[in-house]
């Protein structure tokens, strides 16, 4: 069956919201750091915007060789918030897996998703509903990413990846190869420097040389699970599914109309969140013990308030009372303004016949 697969990198991710939230810092050097906390300036550059990349500050480099590379320039350093990047993610997924008939998330601003059913199988359709898609996002979270869609998951990542930032880039079918040949081998998906200096002494530098070579002596040489693997993947094979994990949890968050601690108005917003996840319960057949809220204040700290029930639970009803009952004891000890809120459930049951389906552990 031919399938259509759409791979989404949200770029420069976590510089990316850092600029979306201080857009007075869009036109400079933005990077974003671990620090360790050993010494001041120890640590590692988790990631960095593109007008830093031309400075070559990018991910993993010692923040200090960073300051260094870009002493003289009006750049901006600041400490990775990854309970902010995690509440965006969660954000951003749950709109993608809403465009999918299969959703897997490969990372924290990674997914892909099978779209061959909600596009019938039309890649003319798909390159529309990627834009879309990506609108969405741009729209809801003032995000952009880069999305490939090809026929196998293989395709579409290197399709995503070979075009940022904002791409849309389309691989159809009979494309494939003349995508791929002129590649370098180490830009297929699963070379690294090891296998590329191997491959090398074989003569081997393009996906095309790799594509061509004899398939029995890349066995010998790598195995036969990774050298099937590297001349399938080179001739643009691959089969492997979107594995559709549901969740653990289902939870929605939004970015309040305007900063407040106004209980009311937060809790229309609590109302809408509710109804969005037991809408989702009750189509996924889920009863669950815990409900959460998330609470992101003006300056983006993070809290979460939680309660759990003795039994499972499965109605709107307490999503609602339980959100606003944390939310209301939240707000008595808090004074500052709330910016975004989120409302989740978690701890769900295991019930008959759906050990198949819902795979709890992951
Ligand atoms: P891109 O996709 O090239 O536009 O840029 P990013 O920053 O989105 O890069 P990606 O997709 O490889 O990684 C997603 C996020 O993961 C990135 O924003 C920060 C984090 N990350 C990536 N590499 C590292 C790393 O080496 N160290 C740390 N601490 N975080 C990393
Ligand atoms: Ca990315
Ligand atoms: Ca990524």
């Amino acid at each position: 069956m031919q399938r259509i697969i759409l791979h989404l990198d949200l770029d420069y991710f976590y510089a990316q919201i850092e600029e979306s939230r201080k857009p007075d810092i869009k036109n400079k050097p933005v990077v974003v750091c671990q620090y360790s906390g050993r010494s001041e300036d120890s640590g590692a550059v988790a990631t960095t915007n593109y007008i830093a990349r031309k400075f070559n500050v990018k991910s993993g480099l010692p923040i200090k060789t960073a300051k260094k590379l870009l002493q003289n320039t009006d750049s901006v350093f600041i400490a990775a918030n990854h309970e902010l990047y995690e509440s965006v993610s969660e954000a951003i997924m749950n709109i993608i897996r809403r465009y999918s008939d299969k959703f897997e998330q490969l990372s924290i601003d990674e997914a892909c998703i099978d779209i061959s059913n909600k596009t019938n199988n039309d890649y003319q359709s798909a390159s529309t509903y990627g834009n879309e898609l990506k609108k969405e996002i741009k729209t809801l979270e003032n995000l952009t990413c880069s999305i490939g869609i090809g026929p196998n998951k293989l395709i579409s990542k290197m399709a995503a990846d070979s075009n940022k930032p904002n791409g849309t880039t389309v691989i159809l079918p009979d494309k494939v190869k003349d995508f791929l040949f002129p590649q370098k081998v180490n830009k297929l998906y699963g070379i690294g420097p090891k296998t590329n200096t191997k491959l090398a002494e074989f003569n081997i530098t393009t996906i095309e040389d790799l594509a061509n070579s004899e398939r029995t002596v890349l066995i010998d040489e790598f195995g036969q699970k990774f050298g099937v693997y590297l001349h399938d993947s080179a001739n643009g094979i691959d089969n492997e599914e979107v594995k559709d994990k549901p969740a653990d949890q289902i939870g929605r968050i939004v970015t309040l109309k305007e900063d407040t601690r106004d209980f009311d108005l937060i809790s229309q917003s609590i109302d809408n969140l509710s109804k969005d996840i037991s809408n989702q319960t009750i189509d996924k057949k889920i009863t669950f013990k815990t409900v959460s809220i998330t609470a992101i204040m003006e300056d983006l700290t993070i809290y979460q308030r939680s309660k759990s029930f003795e039994i499972f639970q499965n109605s709107n009803d307490i999503i609602v009372a339980t959100s606003k009952e944390l939310l209301r004891n939240f707000l008595s000890q808090e004074s500052r303004k709330l910016r975004r809120i989120g409302v989740r459930v978690s701890n769900f049951s295991q019930t008959k016949g759906q050990t198949n389906l819902f795979d709890f552990n992951s």
